[in-house]
């Protein structure tokens, strides 16, 4: 489809559904060899009858309360946004929230509280979370505002609301950008896409808040740059094995060792690789791949599907997949109602 396709939208959120449920058999684990990926991935081919269905976790819940919040309120609104995270939480405890944040969610469901964003920034003795759980939500952000210092952000605010370490909530802020060019077709140019991820991240990391968290952490200054210059110098290299990924970019549950990952998955798998199956599209090599490194694979595919499905299309996403997925459909229709949203907002200028 066209550059803000409908096409592009549904792929977004499909793509974010589906790699959170594939994903979602794998994470945890330390090793996954591809043609354990393979076949979990062809079953789904086979399972004519419709009776597989893989249920979605945390990664897809809050997205979904996200979608909801953006579209009943037309606009960014931090009561409402908190509300239905802490309701969704109420009401589904086991879809397998990080154990920190679960805290800031029992506390959001409190008459009392005043400032919503106050529980989040009790996080870790006060130094808030880094986890992925801001970025692993974020893709509606990217459809529902269509300026670029906007999406920033109120993907921002929208994860500060249970991340207020600045490694968590510019993870979502890398992601929601990664979509947003991705749903402009910049993917067209994979060097062009990468140096501006981080052109704009140069600009968001030069917060006092981001350098004193990079310290505090012993991470380098500009930290998500730094990895992002690790996906350009892997981008360069002919063949990279999984071990490098998961060494150089990571396949951990914090922010930094997920999102820049995410987006490389999508990046190496724009061309067909060795040892991924000849037929498949490049959004299929890209759930494939982000499986078989390991780790936080429901949340690392959840990211890379939304980045992949918005410059593939939904059509580019096998509708066997779609079917054993928990969520899909309504994914889709919740897509269409925030295409129209985006194209009644002025122009990008
Ligand atoms: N939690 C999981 N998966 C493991 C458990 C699965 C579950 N028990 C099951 O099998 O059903 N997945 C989900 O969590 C990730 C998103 O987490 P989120 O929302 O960021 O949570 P949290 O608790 O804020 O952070 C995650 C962990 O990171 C560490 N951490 C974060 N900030 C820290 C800090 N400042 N200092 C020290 N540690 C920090 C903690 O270990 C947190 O618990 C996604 O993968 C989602 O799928
Ligand atoms: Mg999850
Ligand atoms: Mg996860």
């Amino acid at each position: 489809g066209g550059i803000a396709s409908v096409s592009r939208f549904r792929g977004t959120l499909v793509g974010a559904v589906l790699g959170d449920c594939l994903g979602g058999e794998f994470e945890g684990a330390e090793e996954v060899p591809m043609d354990r990926v393979l076949q979990h991935l062809t079953g789904l081919d086979q399972d004519s009858r419709g009776d597989c269905i893989l249920q979605y976790s945390d990664d897809t819940a809050m997205t979904r309360c996200v979608v909801q919040s953006l579209l009943t309120r037309g606009e960014f609104d931090q009561q409402d946004m908190a509300h239905r995270f802490a309701e969704e939480y109420r009401q589904a405890p086991g879809r397998g929230y990080g154990s920190g944040v679960i805290q800031v969610l029992r506390k959001l469901l409190s008459p009392r509280l005043s400032d919503v964003f106050q529980p989040a920034r009790a996080q870790f003795g006060g130094r808030g979370s880094f986890g992925n759980g801001g970025a692993m939500r974020v893709a509606p952000f990217a459809l529902a505002f269509r300026n670029l210092p906007d999406v920033k952000r109120y993907a921002r605010l929208g994860a500060m609301l249970t991340h207020s370490c600045s490694l968590g909530y510019n993870g979502a802020v890398l992601q929601a950008l990664a979509v947003h060019f991705s749903l402009q077709g910049a993917l067209a140019t994979p060097q062009v896409f990468i140096n501006r991820l981080i052109s704009e991240m140069e600009v968001v990391e030069s917060e006092d808040r981001a350098r004193n968290d990079a310290r505090a952490l012993s991470e380098p200054e500009f930290p998500f740059c730094a990895r992002l210059h690790r996906v350009k110098d892997l981008m360069e290299r002919n063949t990279v094995s999984i071990e490098e990924v998961i060494s150089e970019l990571g396949n951990g549950i914090a922010a930094l060792h997920s999102v820049p990952t995410a987006i490389f998955c999508v990046l190496h798998c724009l061309e067909p690789r060795a040892g991924l199956p000849e037929q498949y599209g490049g959004l299929e090599r890209t759930v494939a791949y982000c499986l078989a490194l390991g780790g936080d694979t429901d949340t690392i595919a959840c990211m890379a599907g939304a980045i992949a499905g918005a410059h593939y299309g939904v059509d580019a996403i096998p509708r066997s997949w779609q079917r054993c997925c928990e969520g899909a459909e309504e994914a889709e229709a919740w897509a269409d109602r925030l295409h129209m949203l985006y194209h009644q907002l002025p122009p990008e200028g």
